[in-house]
């Protein structure tokens, strides 16, 4: 019999099946974090997906720090794992690790985030949302739903982030269609609530006539609700919120009325990861790019959704 990672008989694998005759194979995953609720339900998706597929799985968690997932991604290559997936925290400086992988002859499959490389042979696929659009159906419900000048301020994600620069691009976008909708003030609050909640402190301070705030995460918009009735104010009411993710907490502030508009962002993407994993494997050719499908939530929606809501 094939010998797995972990040394036992694969025919007697104990985390379900190991695919038919096939070797079950090892996946190296460096998650980027443990920063957001969107996170937390990735990394559960992950987790579940590799035990149900049989797939083994080493998993590390960089605290959002490019340095620890290159470092993750180089162990992996050295204990010659069959492939390696990562959720690239910001877009750049990956290609040295990425033509590691590659020379070891270990494919690689990006997740949720995407890398501005040139060479797109330093990865099979590219499994996760599309950004931009995110950020447009944003822009598209704010200039749908307000009239007369709108003070926009933006907490953005982590600088450098794929989701952070494409849903900011797609936002600005869709508000060009109002010169009089501005973004007053834009700035990181790295995915995190507490970050949003900081940020938005001292934008309030600077922009006391804000009527909307974009925030490029739940987490985040969370935060800024914190800080705007700390200044006395309704969040959803007097200062209006739209938020990206679609995680439990920001549904439930969605169905209270302190959130106005969220755009989904569908963080599981396990059991697809693992499938385009067996294939990469196994020299099957897959689609240089999986788009995650995912919708958007008004108040009401949210209230219809959220018994059933996964994460
Ligand atoms: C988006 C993902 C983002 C989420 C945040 O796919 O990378 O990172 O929107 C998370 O909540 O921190």
């Amino acid at each position: 019999a094939t010998l797995t990672a972990c040394g036992s008989d694969s025919t007697s694998s104990k985390d379900g099946d190991s695919g038919g005759a096939g070797k079950k194979i090892t996946m190296g995953f460096a998650q980027v974090g443990a920063e957001s609720g969107w996170r937390t339900a990735n990394t559960k998706s992950v987790q579940q997906s590799a035990k149900a597929a049989g797939v083994e799985l080493k998993f590390s968690d960089a605290q959002q720090k490019q340095e620890n997932q290159i470092k993750a991604i180089r162990s992996y290559i050295q204990q010659k794992v069959d492939v390696i997936a990562f959720s690239p925290v910001v877009e750049t400086g990956w290609d040295a690790v990425l033509l590691e992988a590659k020379r070891a002859r270990i494919p690689v499959i990006l997740t949720d985030r995407a890398v501005d490389s040139d060479d797109d042979t330093l990865y099979e696929t590219f499994l996760g949302s599309d950004f931009v659009k995110e950020g447009e159906k944003a822009g598209e419900w704010l200039v749908e739903n307000t009239e007369g000048p709108v003070n926009v301020v933006e907490l953005q994600g982590t600088t450098g982030a794929a989701p952070a620069i494409d849903r900011k691009k797609g936002f600005e976008e869709k508000i060009a269609a109002r010169p009089d909708i501005k973004i007053r003030a834009s700035q990181s609050g790295d995915f995190t609530r507490s970050g949003g909640k900081q940020v938005m402190e001292a934008m309030l301070r600077s922009n006391p006539d804000v009527d909307v705030v974009y925030a490029h995460n739940d987490d985040m918009g969370l935060g800024a609700i914190e800080a705007i009735k700390a200044a006395g104010k309704k969040p959803g009411k007097d200062i209006k919120i739209i938020t990206v993710d679609a995680v439990k907490d920001g549904m439930q502030a969605l169905a209270d009325g302190e959130i106005n508009y969220i755009v989904e962002c569908n963080p599981l993407l396990g059991d697809q990861l693992m499938d385009l994993a067996k294939k990469v494997v196994a020299g099957e050719k897959v689609p240089k790019r999986v788009v995650t499908e995912e919708t958007t939530f008004t108040p009401e929606q949210a209230k219809k959704a959220l018994p059933d809501r996964q994460y």
